[in-house]
């Protein structure tokens, strides 16, 4: 999915709303996301996730790659993350208020992915160090997610087998594949797809041959970047617990565990018939997350 660059529109609501300063104001960057070549993992992160600023300085967000993250315009004041349903979704018309003190945002959608601007008299670092410090942080968040992408196995207790979808919300990163290798599983095995990710959301579907659904479906507006809704497809589950091969079947949202709102974050087939069948996070689906599995 490619999103529209909202730098102009952040850089133009900073300057309207930082007043004239006696110092130049400075520019500074602040990296949102990240992925690795192979888009197997994925930064949920700020770079860097602090950063000081100084009285009528710019900020710049900069997305990189793929992101879940959906945009609304207007709001008179409106906080970082706009609440609609039961889904959050990111704002881009924030405004700093021009006077020092330390002011978090977050993604909506990443819970747990957070960030700072630190609003001083006078900043002390400079714009060109803040963005190298953003892109350290940047490329140590991707190398421990491809360390534990390397050294991700499938759990195995008898015929009961447990993918674990993985990420770690200390460093920052969300590995957007099921497993390196096709699984192969006896005939009358069950899988549990296991959220271990405190910040994604996945799906497990089977689409029995067919072009996975899209997730998400802008839908233009009058005015303003598109509104975003999420495909009854996708969000969906179906009830199937045994799975022969055919038809379409779809875990609905997985959630991190332990989640306040108690959503499922776990989806469990036993898989009857043997064959080789192919399964997708349909969010993911863009950037390769796609499975495979082999029942003999
Ligand atoms: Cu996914």
């Amino acid at each position: 999915m490619q999103l529209p660059d909202y730098a102009a529109l952040f850089s133009a609501l900073f300057a309207m709303t930082t007043p004239t300063h006696a110092a130049p104001p400075r520019h500074w960057t602040v990296i949102v996301g990240g992925a690795t070549a192979d888009t197997s993992i994925y930064a949920n992160a700020f770079f860097p996730q602090a950063i000081d600023i100084g009285v009528g300085d710019t900020v710049t967000w900069t997305f990189e790659g793929f992101h879940n993250v959906a945009f609304l315009g207007g709001g008179a004041a409106p906080p970082f993350a706009v609440p609609e349903g039961d889904k959050m979704y990111w704002n881009p018309l924030i405004f700093f208020p021009a006077e020092p003190g330390r002011y978090s945002y977050i993604c909506g959608i990443h819970s747990g992915m957070r960030g700072t601007v630190i609003v001083k008299d006078k900043a002390k670092g400079t714009p060109a160090a803040a963005l190298k410090r953003g892109r350290a942080e940047q490329a140590a968040t991707l190398a421990a997610g491809r360390a534990r992408f390397a050294n991700l196995h499938v759990e195995r207790h008898g015929t009961a087998f447990v993918v674990p979808l993985v990420g770690n919300s200390r460093q920052r990163y969300s590995v957007l594949r099921f497993t390196r290798e096709p699984l192969v599983v006896p005939r009358g095995a069950t899988v549990t797809w296991a959220m271990r990710d405190t910040f994604e959301i996945h799906t497990v579907t089977f689409t029995n041959g067919e072009k996975p659904a899209q997730f998400v479906v802008p839908e233009p507006q009058s005015s303003g970047p598109p509104k975003l809704l999420l495909n009854p497809k996708a969000i969906v589950p179906t009830t199937t617990t045994q799975y022969d091969g055919t038809g379409y079947v779809n875990s609905g949202m997985l959630f991190p565990p332990g989640n306040p709102g108690k959503l499922p974050s776990s989806f469990r087939l036993t898989l009857t018939t043997p064959g080789r069948f192919e399964y997708w996070c349909l969010i993911h689906a863009d950037v390769g997350q796609r499975g495979i599995i082999v029942v003999r």
